[in-house]
């Protein structure tokens, strides 16, 4: 079963423990979250696809773990969607209600998560090629897609980080990341609850969350490690754990280093995107090399590919195109089938889009994206086109070219270049920012807009974004 721990039969044998999710200041055994989300399968059974406001509160991971033992798809909404975003994700996933928390002025029907009930009916383990979930990520251009994964990839991809970390029921897991996506919901949530271990959610990423909750495996992406090592009481805390992982964007190598001085861990670095999980990973009992993401984990195959899809040597220096192979890849994007096929290689193998050199010892590096329009801000990933096609809809802006920036903090920070139309004034800079934040999602906005008379242009009319990079 996909959520192993939660097995009723095991747990009325005495499997129970106290503290299976602490989570927004309240806990919960493992009894209770089953009869609890058992309660939730109940009322959601007849459904076939539902939104889940992905706040981080109890009321989330009962409505994830309930649609979970119904068999019910979950489509997960950040809960600062804006109007289009939020707009977009109902349409294209077709979700037919919410479970849970609604959003103000929602119009689908609400099916409501009661924490205090309690059911003891069981249900049938759902097929292993259902789809469990619909992750929204971004694209070099147009509206974000929807990632469709599995039970049986998410179950493959749990089991082999649980066997590459050592992850076991002994371990307690502590993060605050977003319950959005493969880091914060895959790996932070579904995975304690398959292998048992207790989970503590912060809320927030922060340096003192961290410092306050005792685990031994501590989840973040690098703008977390970053600004951890800021805080060095708070890093020193930390010492405790038995592994700090870093994941979904580079980490900075003096971030590794700083953070290997002040906890005494080094921490592991392993690599993922939302169509197929986590793929390579350093191990807790061999080398953690700062700037290197390791080699592949249980069931996992990559190779580099030139531009004309020509193998390109393991050598530690040549650079290629990843493309990566096993079973906890997605099933495609949701109704975009020429998407899908155009991302996968004729053998079979995914594209990912990035650039990596792998060693003789097969150990890789990522090297970088092969497209500038996709950005890694603060370990989200989004999309330049989104961010253009919200600004161009702003009656002040003529023409837009957005780029991600090289930022201590974020990894890359959204910069937009915009051209105002005639009669519009400057000052317009700062409401671009809260249209796309309002539109799309805080995440989203621009951190600075900057007025050009032009944007560079090719001979073709193409924006020349690396010029602007
Ligand atoms: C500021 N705010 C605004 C605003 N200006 N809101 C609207 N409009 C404006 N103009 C508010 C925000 O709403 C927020 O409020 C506060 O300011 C701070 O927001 P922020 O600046 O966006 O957050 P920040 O502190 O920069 O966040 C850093 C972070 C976050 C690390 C906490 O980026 C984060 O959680 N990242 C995790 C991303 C992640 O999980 N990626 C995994 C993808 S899966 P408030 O009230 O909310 O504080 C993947 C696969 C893999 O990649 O390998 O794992
Ligand atoms: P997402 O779609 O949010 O899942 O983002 C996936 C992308 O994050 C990958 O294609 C990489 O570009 C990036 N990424 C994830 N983990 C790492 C890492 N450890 N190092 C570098 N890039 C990473």
């Amino acid at each position: 079963m996909l959520l192993s721990s939660l097995n009723p039969a095991a747990i009325a044998a005495g499997a129970d423990i106290p503290d299976a999710v602490t989570i927004d200041g309240e806990t919960l055994s493992r009894g209770d979250l089953l009869g609890a989300a058992t309660s939730v399968a109940e009322r959601v059974a007849q459904a076939r696809r539902v939104a889940v406001l992905a706040e981080p509160t109890l009321t989330t991971v009962l409505a994830v773990v309930g649609a979970l033992i119904a068999g019910v798809t979950v489509v997960p909404v950040p809960p600062d969607a804006g109007s289009a975003e939020l707009a977009h994700l109902l349409a294209d996933s077709g979700a037919q209600a919410w479970l849970g928390t609604a959003p103000a002025g929602a119009e689908l029907p609400v099916i409501p998560v009661r924490k205090h009930a309690r059911s003891w009916h069981r249900y049938a383990e759902p097929a292993g090629r259902s789809t469990a979930f619909i992750l929204y990520t971004s694209g070099t251009t147009g509206a974000p897609k929807g990632v469709m994964l599995s039970r049986d990839a998410i179950a493959a991809g749990l089991d082999a980080l649980a066997d590459a970390w050592g992850w076991t029921s002994k371990d307690t897991l502590v993060h605050g990341l977003p319950l959005f996506h493969v880091h914060g919901l895959i790996l932070g949530l579904l995975g304690p609850l398959r292998v048992g271990s207790p989970l503590v959610h912060t809320g927030k990423p922060t340096p003192g969350a961290y410092a306050q909750a005792p685990g031994t495996i501590y989840f973040g992406v690098p703008t977390v490690w970053s600004r951890i090592v800021e805080d060095p009481d708070a890093a020193q805390q930390l010492a405790k754990a038995r592994i700090l992982i870093s994941g979904s964007a580079p980490l900075p190598v003096p971030v590794f280093e700083r953070l290997a001085e002040l906890t005494g861990h080094a921490p592991l670095e392993r690599y993922g995107m939302s169509e197929t999980m986590i793929t390579l990973s350093t191990r807790p009992d061999g080398e953690r090399r700062p700037g290197w993401v390791g080699t592949p984990v249980a069931g996992v195959e990559t190779r580099l590919r030139d531009e004309a899809g020509q193998p390109v040597p393991h050598d530690g220096e040549s650079v290629g195109g990843l493309q990566v192979h096993g079973p906890m890849l997605f099933d495609g994007y949701l109704d975009k089938p020429e998407i899908t096929a155009a991302n996968f290689t004729a053998d079979g193998w995914f594209k990912t889009g990035d650039v990596a050199v792998i060693d003789a010892d097969g150990f890789h590096r990522i090297v970088g994206r092969e497209s500038v329009d996709l950005i890694k801000s603060g370990g989200y990933r989004i999309g330049a086109g989104e961010i253009e096609t919200s600004l161009l809809g702003h009656p002040a802006v003529a023409e837009t070219a957005v780029v991600g920036v090289p930022d201590d903090d974020l990894g890359q920070r959204i910069v937009a270049y915009v051209v105002l139309r005639d009669g519009a004034g400057e000052s317009v800079a700062e409401s671009l920012i809260a249209h796309v934040a309002g539109e799309l999602s805080a995440h989203k906005r621009p951190r600075e807009v900057r007025v050009v008379e032009s944007l560079p242009r090719n001979a073709m009319g193409k924006v020349q974004k690396k010029l602007l990079a």
